[in-house]
């Protein structure tokens, strides 16, 4: 199972791609997660991508780019994986699809989650006060919503004319949003 998870900030992405890896027993890759680890790291891209991330707007699809390959290179890919932060703008989008194409892994479904922006704002501010995240607080949050209606709305547009596209209502309890990922991809969901 190739899955991609689209969402605004806060539309619980990361939360669902954690227990969808579980189920599906495919590894859960989330460009977010690798650019943070990048950041803790110190390393060179690191250091590049640690204010851009921290200011809310989206680093470079170059460096983005490279570190998605070099993840899909590795063997545990190989079976499915979910996809979760990435792709963020159309060119994005593009990329992703020659790279599948190229290693014969075309994506099954794009999974989009639809939750109010009064919503997302109030998840991102408990995560602020859970977790202190360099880019949850209100200035970033905006910056990233913004970025989000801007940039990444459309590459929903884009799954849905390539017939790859189902919604899924965000709002509800953590098991009951994940019941209804289940039953939007159970058609092919034990393919593994
Ligand atoms: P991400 O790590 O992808 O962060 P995110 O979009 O804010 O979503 P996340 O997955 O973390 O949160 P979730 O909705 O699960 O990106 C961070 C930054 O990295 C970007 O701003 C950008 O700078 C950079 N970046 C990443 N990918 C990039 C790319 N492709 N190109 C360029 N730059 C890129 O959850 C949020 C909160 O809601 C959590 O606290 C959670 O517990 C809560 N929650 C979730 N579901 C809930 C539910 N059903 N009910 C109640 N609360 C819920």
């Amino acid at each position: 199972m190739r899955l991609v998870l689209l969402g605004a900030p806060g539309s619980g992405k990361g939360t669902q791609a954690a227990r969808l890896k579980d189920h599906l027993q495919v590894p859960h890759v989330s460009t977010g997660d690798l650019l943070r680890a990048e950041v803790a790291a110190g390393s060179k891209l690191g250091l590049a991508a640690k204010e851009v991330m921290a200011r809310g707007e989206l680093v470079s699809d170059e460096i983005l780019l490279g570190m998605l390959e070099d993840r899909f290179s590795r063997p545990d890919t190989r079976g499915g994986f979910i996809l979760d932060g990435y792709p963020r703008n159309l060119a994005q989008a593009a990329a992703l699809d020659a790279l599948l194409s190229r290693i014969g892994q075309p994506m099954d479904y794009a999974v989009q989650l639809e939750v109010p922006t009064s919503l997302l704002v109030e998840r991102i501010a408990g995560r602020a006060k859970a977790e202190g995240r360099a880019d949850d607080n209100p200035e970033s949050v905006r910056k990233r919503l913004e970025v989000y209606d801007n940039q990444t709305a459309p590459v929903v547009e884009f799954y849905r004319q390539h017939g790859q596209l189902t919604v899924v209502d965000g709002v509800g309890g953590l098991d009951e949003v994940f019941n209804r990922i289940i039953e939007a991809i159970a058609p092919t969901a034990d393919v593994g």
